[in-house]
C-alpha cells in the first residue's frame, strides 16, 4: 500500500466536500427523535433539489402509482431513508459535476455511475433486500476515488486512464502505477465524510468483497461490486465479457438463472435510461440490453465455449492429480492414505446404513516373509521387483468392490467389503499359494518368496465395530501367522487360536 499517496490523499485541502444539505439531513436523520418537518423545511428551501427529488419519487422508478406532491408527502409515502439517499446523491452529483480537469473523463465517469447505481437497485429489489437505497447510494458513489485521484494527481491519473479501457484493466493500472485503488482511496473521503459503514465499506471494499467479514455488511458489498459489473455492460466498448461475469456471479451468489440475468439486465438499462436525466447526466444511447446482446452474443458463444473448456481441463487435472495423490509409486496399488480413506469411507457408509450392503466387511493383511533377507541376498532393485510382482497379483485377484492397497514397506493390504470371514479367508490361502510357487524373475535370477497373511471380519452383531478395530484384528491375525513358523492364514477370532502346528486355516 502507497502509504505516502494516502497521506496526500488525506490531507489534500481541496477534496470534494460533503454538501452542507447533505450533512444537515444526515446529521437530522441520525437522531432517534428525527424530526420530519425539520428536515421537509430544509429540503424544500433548495427549490431545485426538492424538485429533483419529486420528479425521481414519481418517475416509474419507484414505481409508485399515486403522485407524490411535497417533500413532506414523499418522507411520509416513501420514508426518511429514500429521501436521504436521494438527497445526498443529488446534492453530490450536483457539486461534483463541477470539478473537471484534463484527461480523466467525467462524462464516462458519471455515466459508469448512473448505471452502476440503478443496477445496485434493481438487484436489490429483485433479492428483496432491506437496503435499497444505501444499495443505490453505494452504486453511484462507489468510485469516487476516481475523482478524488483524478483531484489529487491531475495528468498523471489521466495518463493511467487513458492507458485502460475496462475498470477491471483501471484496478489493474492503479495498483501498478500508484499502489492503491480509487476503492481504497474512496474508502478514505466516505471515513472523512463520517459516511456509516453500509455506504463506506461497500464503497471501500467493492474489488475485494470476498475479503469483507462482517455479515451485515458483505451481502450489499458484493451487489455493489456486481453492480459495477452490471454498469460495465453498458459502458465497455465490449459487453460480451461483462455480460458473461455478470451471469457467472448472479448465478454463483443468487443462484440467477441466465434468463433471469439478462431480464434484470434489460430492466437496468431500462431503468437507467429514465434515472439518468433526474440526475443531468447524458448516457446517450447504449441503454437497451437487447442491442448490446446482440452485438455481443458471438464472442459470448466464444467465451462460454473456452470456459466450459478451462472448467473441463481443470476437473481431468484435478482427477489425475487425486488419482496420483491416492496412488503408490512403486506397486500402482493404492497408497497407505487411500486405503484409509477407503476404510473411514466404507464405515461412515456402515454407520449411516447398518444395512446397507457393506457388512460383512473382511480385511487381509499380507507381509512378505524374511524380505530384508531377499534384500540383503539380491540387492534393493531385486527386492522391489517382488513387491511390484505380489502388488500386480493383488490387483489382478481384486473384485471391483474391493481395495488392493500398499499398507506400507512390504505389508500389502486388501479390504473386501460385502465379503464373510469365510470367503476372505479363502482369498488369502489362494493369494498365500499363487506367491510361494511362482518365484518372481529379477535379471536372470528367480526368487522364491513366502507371505504371512492375517485376516478379520466385521460382521452384523460380531465383536469388531470400527476401521481402528478391524485393521487391530487382521495386524494380530498377522503377527499370529509370524510366530506360527511364517507362509501361512490366521484368521482373527475371539474364541481359543487354531492349533500351532495348523500352517493355515480357513
Ligand atoms: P518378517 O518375516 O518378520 O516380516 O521379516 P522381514 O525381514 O520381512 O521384516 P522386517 O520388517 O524386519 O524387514 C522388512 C524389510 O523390508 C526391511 C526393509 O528394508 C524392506 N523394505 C521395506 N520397503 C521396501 C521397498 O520398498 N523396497 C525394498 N527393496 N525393500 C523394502
Ligand atoms: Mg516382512
Ligand atoms: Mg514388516
Amino acid at each position: 500500500m502507497n502509504e505516502q499517496l494516502l497521506q496526500r490523499v488525506r490531507q489534500c485541502p481541496n477534496l470534494p466536500t460533503l454538501p452542507t444539505i447533505a450533512t444537515q439531513i444526515l446529521a437530522l436523520s441520525q437522531r432517534a427523535d428525527a424530526d420530519f418537518s425539520e428536515i421537509a423545511r430544509i429540503i424544500s428551501k433548495d427549490a431545485a433539489l426538492s424538485g429533483k427529488i419529486l420528479r425521481t419519487v414519481n418517475s416509474s422508478f419507484y414505481g409508485r402509482s399515486q403522485a407524490v406532491g411535497t417533500i413532506s408527502g414523499a418522507l411520509v409515502i416513501l420514508g426518511l431513508q429514500s429521501v436521504k439517499t436521494l438527497v445526498l446523491g443529488f446534492s453530490l452529483v450536483t457539486n461534483l459535476n463541477k470539478k473537471q480537469s484534463s484527461g480523466f473523463k467525467h462524462l464516462e465517469y458519471w455515466k459508469r455511475s448512473i448505471y452502476a447505481a440503478t443496477a445496485a437497485r434493481t438487484l436489490a429489489a429483485r433479492l428483496n433486500m432491506v437496503q435499497q437505497e444505501e444499495a443505490f447510494l453505494a452504486g453511484l458513489l462507489m468510485d469516487i476515488g476516481m475523482l478524488v485521484l483524478d483531484i489529487v494527481l491531475g495528468d498523471q491519473y489521466g495518463e493511467i486512464y487513458a492507458r485502460v479501457t475496462t475498470h477491471a484493466e483501471l484496478r489493474a493500472a492503479e495498483i501498478e502505477a500508484l499502489g492503491v485503488t480509487h476503492a481504497i482511496v474512496g474508502g478514505i473521503l466516505a471515513a472523512s465524510w463520517k459516511l456509516p459503514p453500509l455506504l463506506a465499506v461497500p464503497i471501500a471494499s467493492h474489488h475485494s468483497a470476498a475479503e469483507v467479514a462482517d455479515p451485515a455488511l458483505k451481502p450489499l458489498t458484493q451487489l455493489v461490486a456486481l453492480a459495477g459489473r452490471c454498469a460495465d455492460v453498458f459502458v465497455e466498448v465490449d459487453a460480451a465479457q461483462a455480460i458473461a461475469d455478470v451471469r457467472r456471479q448472479a448465478s454463483a451468489l443468487y443462484k440467477m438463472s441466465e434468463a433471469d440475468c439478462d431480464a434484470m439486465l434489460a430492466d437496468i438499462g431500462m431503468r437507467t435510461k429514465e434515472v439518468a436525466p433526474l440526475f443531468d447526466i447524458k448516457i446517450a444511447g447504449g441503454a437497451d440490453f437487447e442491442a448490446i446482446l446482440k452485438k455481443a452474443n458471438e464472442a459470448l458463444v466464444e467465451i462460454t465455449l473456452q470456459t466450459q473448456q478451462q472448467a473441463s481441463t481443470l476437473q481431468q487435472q484435478n482427477r489425475e492429480l487425486k488419482a496420483k495423490s491416492a496412488t503408490d509409486g512403486l506397486t500402482g496399488l493404492a497408497n497407505r492414505a487411500r486405503f484409509d480413506e477407503f476404510i473411514a469411507d466404507r464405515f461412515a457408509a456402515i454407520a449411516a446404513d447398518p444395512a446397507g450392503g457393506v457388512l460383512p466387511i473382511s480385511l487381509l493383511m499380507i507381509d512378505i516373509d524374511k524380505f530384508k533377507s531377499v534384500n540383503d541376498r539380491y540387492g534393493h532393485p531385486a527386492g522391489d521387483a517382488v513387491i511390484k510382482a505380489i502388488g500386480r497379483l493383488l490387483k489382478s485377484r481384486a473384485r471391483p468392490q474391493d481395495l488392493a492397497a500398499r499398507y506400507g514397506g512390504e505389508e500389502l493390504a486388501l479390504v473386501m467389503p460385502n465379503t464373510p470371514r469365510a470367503a476372505a479367508a479363502a482369498m488369502a490361502e489362494i493369494l498365500r499359494r499363487a506367491i510361494c510357487v511362482k518365484p518372481v524373475q529379477s535379471g536372470t535370477r528367480f526368487i522364491t518368496v513366502s507371505a504371512s497373511i492375517g485376516v478379520a471380519a466385521c460382521e452384523e452383531g460380531g465383536p469388531l465395530t470400527s476401521s481402528a478395530q478391524l485393521i487391530k484384528a487382521a495386524d494380530l491375525a498377522l503377527y499370529n501367522a509370524k510366530n506360527s513358523g511364517r507362509n501361512c492364514v490366521r484368521v482373527f477370532s475371539l474364541k481359543p487360536q487354531v492349533k500351532p502346528d495348523q500352517k493355515s486355516a480357513a
